[in-house]
């Protein structure tokens, strides 16, 4: 495969030159089967990168210059540097990599290795078994690095991915071609975050190689982390924000809700046809679990809806073992609730019982063992995750 390792530059004169030299006479040749390449996307920097860049492709036929124009930070210039590889020069595997040897040339095969094996992205990740960040990085610096990714993860609620905000990646061409459009206004670290999560969310294959970043000898990092901390944050808790708009939760929320009410009027109808309130209420109860399945199944879940008669016949009364489950919840809550603070509680424990207990157990419930959603992708990353 033609392989483009594409390099974003702004003032990196010394580093550029070394780190070429390294590629083309220490690692290029050890990789036989896929034809290397070199594009530095250089915006104009003021110390004549390029010039040095240019000197070089008379030497290297490999070696391509992308002269980018102004400085419109990191996100512009591996979008111009991608489209460019892809469209003149033909790249169906680009690599991400900074100009100052905080990434070690040396481990570019490794990153083929998992391209050859079937992946679409491979990330460089210094947070996981076999990576590292420099010890020698202000206390700062780190902080912003680790809890930065922490957050990121978290919010997310992607965990099996270690390193959101590194820059040294591979990816298939097809990757590049389905995000691009929706790349173009990221900088600085919400450009890797935002393409990782995205190529994430559309189903590509992602694979890890642990990294030592080693700091930088020469020059000056133009990347400040605070600087694009609110950025991130912001793409973050929006992206995550649509995702659960889109995703079943919101309607199964609104079920829940309407389960609620038909709970509701089920008890007050009954009660007043004569039957004792528990039995009013237990027969309101069942009649929303049935409603809640019946939704659930046709809109909230309705990618996994279950339709064969049969199957629905062995779902329901598990279906029914969850919503036992919520019972037995809420009792056991309003139970403590009433011994620490007495009966008057009863309406706040009851919030409590659902809001922080009875919907993450419910809602995993339905994902992983009702409809099954989570089946792939969460245990296979909770399985990631501890190993
Ligand atoms: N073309 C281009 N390259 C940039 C820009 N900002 C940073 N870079 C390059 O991106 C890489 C990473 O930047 P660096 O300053 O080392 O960030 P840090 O490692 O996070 O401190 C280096 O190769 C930089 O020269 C930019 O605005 N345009
Ligand atoms: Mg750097």
């Amino acid at each position: 495969m033609k392989v483009i390792i594409i390099i974003p530059t702004y003032n990196e004169k010394g580093n550029i030159e070394r780190l070429i030299e390294i590629l083309q006479n220490d690692v290029f040749p050890n990789i036989k089967n896929h034809q290397m390449h070199i594009l530095v996307v250089d915006d104009s920097s003021p110390d004549k990168t390029a010039d040095v860049v240019e000197q070089l492709t008379k030497k290297y036929k490999n070696l391509h210059l992308l002269n980018n124009g102004n400085k419109l930070g990191l996100g512009a210039a591996y979008v111009r540097g991608m489209n460019t590889a892809i469209e003149k020069l033909g790249a169906e595997v680009m690599f991400e990599m900074d100009a100052d040897l905080s990434h070690d040339p040396k481990k570019v095969p490794e990153f083929l290795q998992k391209i050859d094996e079937g992946y679409d992205m491979v990330i460089g990740t210094r947070y996981s078994q076999g990576g590292s960040i420099p010890s020698n990085w202000g206390i700062i610096r780190k902080i912003y690095s680790v809890f930065g990714n922490l957050l990121v993860k978290a919010i997310l609620m992607r965990f099996w991915i270690h390193d959101w905000t590194g820059g040294f990646r591979a990816l298939r061409k097809e990757v590049f071609l389905k995000e691009k459009k929706e790349l173009t206004s990221f900088r600085g670290y919400t450009f890797q975050v935002s393409f990782l999560h995205k190529a994430v969310r559309d189903g590509f294959k992602v694979a890890e190689v642990p990294i030592h970043f080693t700091d930088r000898t020469l020059g000056r990092s133009k990347i400040a982390p605070k600087e694009y901390i609110a950025e991130l944050l912001t793409y973050v808790v929006a992206a995550r924000f649509w995702e659960l708009v889109y995703s079943p939760f919101l309607k199964y929320a609104i079920t829940g809700f309407t389960g609620y009410i038909i709970n509701a009027v089920g008890l007050e109808y009954f009660y007043r046809q004569g039957f004792h309130p528990s039995i009013a209420g237990a027969i309101g109860a069942e009649l929303s679990i049935i409603w809640n399945f019946v939704i659930n199944n046709f809109w909230a879940f309705n990618q996994y809806k279950i339709t064969n008669p049969l199957k629905i016949l062995v779902k329901f009364p598990q279906f029914n073992l969850v919503s036992f489950g919520s019972l037995i919840i809420i009792s056991a809550i309003l139970a403590v609730g009433n011994y620490f603070f007495g009966p008057a509680s009863r309406q706040i424990f009851l919030v409590i019982a659902i809001g922080f207990f009875v919907i993450p157990y419910s809602y995993s419930m339905y994902n992983i063992f009702i409809w099954k959603r989570w089946h792939i992708s969460f245990l296979s990353g909770l399985q990631k995750m501890v190993g």
